[in-house]
C-alpha cells in the first residue's frame, strides 16, 4: 500500500551506537504519507534475537518524512528492519535488509 524508503542520518552506520533514521513514506500512487502510526520491529535472522533497543518514531517531519530515533545494531551481519505502517490507505508493513 505504500512506498517506504529508509535512510540513516549519519553514514556510515557503524556497530554499537546510537542512531537514528529517516522513513519516506508515500501511497502507491505517490502521495506523501501526512500521518501514520508506525511500529518498528527488527532483529538478526541468522541469529534468532531481534534488536537490542527499541527504536521509535519520535518525529513527524513533514512531507512524508518520519524521525526514528534509539537505532542501535550491536554487532556486524545481516539485519531485517521491519516497519508496520497504518495510514491513511490502510495498514502493511515493509521489511528493510541492512548488512553491517
Ligand atoms: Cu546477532
Amino acid at each position: 500500500m505504500y512506498v517506504a524508503s529508509i535512510s540513516p542520518a549519519e553514514e556510515p552506520v557503524t556497530v554499537g551506537r546510537m542512531h537514528a533514521w529517516t522513513l519516506e513514506l508515500t501511497t502507491a500512487d505517490g502521495e506523501p504519507v501526512q500521518e501514520a502510526d508506525i511500529a518498528i520491529d527488527g532483529g538478526m535472522p541468522q541469529h534468532g534475537h531481534g534488536l537490542p533497543t527499541s527504536p521509535t518514531v519520535t518525529r513527524n517531519l513533514g512531507g512524508g518524512r518520519f524521525l526514528i530515533e534509539g537505532m542501535r545494531f550491536n554487532m556486524a551481519g545481516w539485519w531485517e528492519l521491519r516497519f508496520d505502517i497504518a495510514g491513511p490507505v490502510g495498514r502493511d508493513h515493509v521489511t528493510f535488509n541492512i548488512v553491517l
